[in-house]
Parts: C-alpha cells; structure tokens; sequence
C-alpha cells in the first residue's frame, strides 16, 4: 500500500511537467496561425504518422480586429472574450480538431493569453472575431464580463502606465506589456474567471497550455488559476492526469525575474537555447561546435527537466521578443536544419518544432518593417494548407515540420528516447559527433573543410540509412548508406559543401 501512495505522490508532482505524450512521442510542433479544420488533417496524414506528440495551437478565444495593419498576426494576442471564435474557426470546428487530433494520439496544447486584454488604444465597437461588443477605454468587456474593477490601472507606478523597465519588478507584472489592458490577478474573480475559460477548454479535451506572458503574471497569481483547473478529460488521458504546464518567460540573464521562480507551476520556455545555439551554429563570436560538449545545464540553461525548447519561436523570428540576430529561422534553411537536427538528437528539454507561414520582408535599417504580417489570407479570411505532390505545403505555409530533415529526426529523437548521451567526439573545431546510448548517432561539419574519421558509433554492426540525406524504404536507403563494423566503429566523410553538412543514422533505419 506504501508503494502506491508513494507512486501516486511521484506521479502528482511530474503532474504540471508532463506533456501527457502517447506512444513515446518526445516533440510537439507549433502549427503557428494553422486553422482548425487544417490542423484535425494534419494530426490524422502527418503528424501521427510521423510521430509528433502534440500541437500548440494559435489562441482560440476571440480578439480584436486590427485593420491598421491589415489583420496582423499579433492581433490574436489581444483578447476581447473567452469565446472559442477566432480566424482559426469556430467552437464547433475547435472540438472537431481536438476530437480527431486525440483520437490518433497527437495532444493539443492552447496558447492561453490571460496577462491582458487589448490594447488601451483599440477602438470601441465590435471590430471582433465573433463580434462582441467591447470598450477599452472603460475596461469594459462585457462577453467575459470583465470591468474596470478587473484591471491593474491603480497598481501600476509609471506615468504612462506601460511596464518602461525590465529592471522593476513591480512594472514588470503590474503594468502594461506594450500597452495591453493588464488583469488584476489578485482578484479572485479574475482568477476564477481565467480558470473557467481554461476548464472548458480541458473539457473539450485539450492535453495543457502554454502561458503566454507569464513573465508579467505574480508566479503566485498564476499558481492560484492554476490549483483551479480540473484534471484532463479521462475519455483521452489517465484519471488524475494535471494538464502540462509551460510558461512563456523570456530570461536571458541581466533582468531580477528569472526562469525559476516560476517552476513550482510547470516548464518554462528556456530562450538562451535558441539564441545560443544560433550563436554556434552562425560560428559567431568565436562560438564553435566543439564547445556543445557539455550543451544544457553546463551552458547556463535552466534544469533540462522544466525546459521547453525550440531554435526560434513565433516571436523571434520576425525580430519580436528575445534572442536577436542570432537566432535561426527557415530563411536560414541550411544552418537552420543543423541546429533544429542538434536540438532534437541531444537529450535536453522538451523539443518544440516550429512550423511557420512565409512573408514578403522589407528591411529598413536592418529591421524587417513588415514583421507584423499575419497569416497567408484571402482577403482576411486564413488560407487552406495545401499539400503538394512532393509532400511539401502550397499557399506561403512553410510546413518546417514537413521536411525530411526535421521530420526524420523528430523520429531519431523518440527512437533513442532514454539513451544516454556518449560517445562524444569533435575535431577542436566544427566537426563533432555524439550517440545516444546504442541507438542513435550524428555526425555534424560546420567547417570549411572535409570531414572524414572513423567513429565510434556504439550502434550494433550493420548498414544503416542516412536520415538526413534520405530514407529507408522497401529496405533500401534513397541517401548515404553507413556501414557499421562489429566494433561499433563506421567510417564517415562530410563535404563542407554538401546540401545538409550532418548525418543521422538510428536502429529504426538500418538494413
Ligand atoms: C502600441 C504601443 C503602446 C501603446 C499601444 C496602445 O507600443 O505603447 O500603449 O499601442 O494600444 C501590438 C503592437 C504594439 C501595440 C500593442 C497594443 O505591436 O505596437 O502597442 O499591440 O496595441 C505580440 C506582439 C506585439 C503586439 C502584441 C499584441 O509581439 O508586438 O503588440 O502581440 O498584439 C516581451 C514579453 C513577452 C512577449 C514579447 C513579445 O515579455 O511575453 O515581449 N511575448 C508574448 C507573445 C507575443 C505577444 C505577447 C506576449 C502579448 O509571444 O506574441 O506580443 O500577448 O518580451
Ligand atoms: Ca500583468
């Protein structure tokens, strides 16, 4: 009986860290700015087939029409209720995505945005998703209803208002992020008005959230909606499943808040992955692969275990948020594909892989002016994901997900789940390889010269396929093929000037 109670303690406190991934799935993918109806096809053609775990949606509840610009993607980050109606479709089609996504095993995960309502300076009226009536300049947002009773303007110090330094706590949570109307989470209706709106969505079926903002949320508040929310829908998850928990905190070092004081409520999104491994990848500042010897918590990043991990995000790959020019995005395809292939062989955090929509970029001044422009759209209205023949997406979707590359090692990375990492190697300089345990090995050149050694793998002896270059199918490789020997040694040569520098064998992909 002590075994039990003692197991069931364990299994509550991995409760709000646990994605609740099926069939042991180890990444998720953000279908950025994707309808309803598009992602339920997805989960069902793609994404279960291929083995991701789950999906973070765009926010679901209804936002503010911006037409100056034209329908930008950050109006999504601008609520006006808490109704399931937005650009990505209505209620209905909402429970039909999560219903078909579950049933092939692929967990949803809803971008929760409760730090704010809209912008101070939004117009009055029912310029809404769903055509709500609100009123900003008095706070009133009578679809929830929230009230002037409900926001932050008293607490705030500055004059303006706005949050005007990082380096004030106070600011930081009690004022407004770029204006947005900030929510007083102290109040316990505001509380539990933010659980409500989360406990329909776990009803309907979703498997957790990611908490946007929550740099400007008390951890305290946030704890607080939180002990409100119900256990998963056990038509999908165990009894006493907690939904997952990951929490949008930007710390790059230099700010009094940090990362952690915000992991008693679930994972944090851990940003100096991206911006540090863009950093190597890029060979900037005298960065080089050699130094990821001891990548993770020996780099300064948080536990790996309340980790959420991406190359770059929604945010800062349109030079929004945190990470800078370093960070990598799919306008850097080749360098991207290294460093989203290293982040999904390496054993730390919960993988994110980002799936994006192409724009026209305009850059004045090194800036991108045109970093605001929402999803590809037919006078508003969201296009369809088109899939062509070659398994790529039509109509401006990026579909990163979808790349051989990146599919494959979302692959790689549930096949060698629970290796450790060994057999390290590296050239002193941009040349390195490392295992995982005896089911998965990679080999990256970043450097400007040939690579060509003779490797330990720790892999069983035979051919393998090259997942990188190709696949495996009808046991046949359509790339490189590796012969390892009864040693566990194989030999590898990498031209500098290769289409995608790095090769990735596993035991699923050997002859
Ligand atoms: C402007 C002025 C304000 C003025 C206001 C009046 O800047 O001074 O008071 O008008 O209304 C958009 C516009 C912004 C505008 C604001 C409010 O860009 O100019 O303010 O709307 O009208 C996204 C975008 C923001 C966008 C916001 C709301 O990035 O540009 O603001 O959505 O539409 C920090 C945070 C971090 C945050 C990151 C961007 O610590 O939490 O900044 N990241 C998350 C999301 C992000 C989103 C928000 C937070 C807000 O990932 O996508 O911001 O929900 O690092
Ligand atoms: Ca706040």
């Amino acid at each position: 009986m002590r075994l039990l109670v003692l197991l069931s303690v364990l299994g509550a406190c991995w409760a709000q860290y646990d994605p609740h991934l099926r069939n042991g799935q180890t990444s998720i993918v953000h279908l950025f700015e994707w309808r309803w109806d598009d992602i339920a096809l997805e989960c069902e053609r793609y994404l279960a087939p291929n083995g991701y775990g789950g999906v973070q949606v765009s926010p679901p509840h209804e936002n503010a029409v911006i037409t100056d610009p034209f329908r930008p993607w950050w109006e999504r980050y601008q609520p006006i209720s808490y109704k399931i109606c937005s650009r990505s479709g209505s209620e209905n089609e909402f429970r039909e995505m999560v219903r078909r996504c579950n049933n092939v095993g692929v967990n949803i995960y809803v971008d929760a945005v409760v730090n704010h309502m809209c912008g101070s300076g939004v117009s009055a009226g029912t310029s809404s998703t769903c055509g709500s009536y609100f009123n900003p300049g008095n706070r009133d947002f009578p679809e929830v209803p929230y009230s002037g009773w409900d926001f932050n303007d008293g607490k705030c110090t500055t004059w303006s208002g706005e949050i005007e330094s990082y380096q004030d706590i106070y600011q930081v949570r009690d004022c407004r992020l770029t204006g947005l109307l900030d929510l007083a989470l102290e109040k316990d209706y505001v509380r539990s008005t933010i659980a409500d709106y989360l406990n329909f969505l776990i009803a309907i079926g979703v498997a957790g959230f990611r908490i946007d903002a929550a740099k400007h949320m008390w951890p305290g508040d946030i704890k607080a909606f939180l002990d409100k929310l119900n256990n998963l829908n056990t038509y999908w998850f165990p009894e006493g499943s907690r939904p997952f928990i990951y929490q949008e905190v930007i710390d790059l070092g230099g700010e009094p808040i940090t990362s952690s004081e915000y992991f008693d409520n679930g994972r944090v999104t851990e940003f100096k992955f991206g911006a540090k491994l863009g950093t190597v990848i890029r060979k900037w500042s005298g960065e080089k692969m050699a130094y990821l010897i001891n990548w993770g918590e020996g780099w300064s990043l948080i536990r790996s275990d309340r980790a959420l991990v991406f190359v770059d995000n929604h945010d800062n790959q349109r030079g929004h948020g945190a990470g800078g020019d370093s960070i990598l995005t799919f306008w850097d395809a080749r360098l991207y594909k290294m460093a989203v292939g290293f982040m999904l062989a390496h054993p730390y955090g919960l993988t994110r892989v980002m799936s994006s929509y192409r724009w026209s970029r305009y850059f004045e001044n090194g800036q991108d002016v045109n970093d605001w422009i929402g999803p590809p759209n037919d006078n508003g209205v969201i296009k369809r994901v088109t899939i062509n023949e070659d398994t790529t997406c039509g109509n401006d979707w990026v579909c990163e997900h979808r790349w051989r590359q990146i599919r494959n090692m979302v692959i790689f990375r549930n096949v060698v789940n629970g290796q450790d990492f060994t057999n390290w190697w590296d050239n002193g300089s941009n040349q390195v390889a490392f295992g995982r345990g005896n089911r998965g090995f990679i080999v990256f050149n970043n450097d400007d010269w040939e690579l060509s050694s003779n490797l330990q793998t720790g892999l069983p002896s035979g051919t393998y396929c090259d997942v990188i270059s190709g696949d495996k199918s009808d046991n046949r490789c359509t790339g490189i093929e590796v012969y390892v020997g009864s040693d566990g040694y194989a030999y590898f040569s990498i031209s500098n000037n290769a289409e995608d520098p790095f090769i990735a064998i596993h035991v699923d992909a050997k002859l």
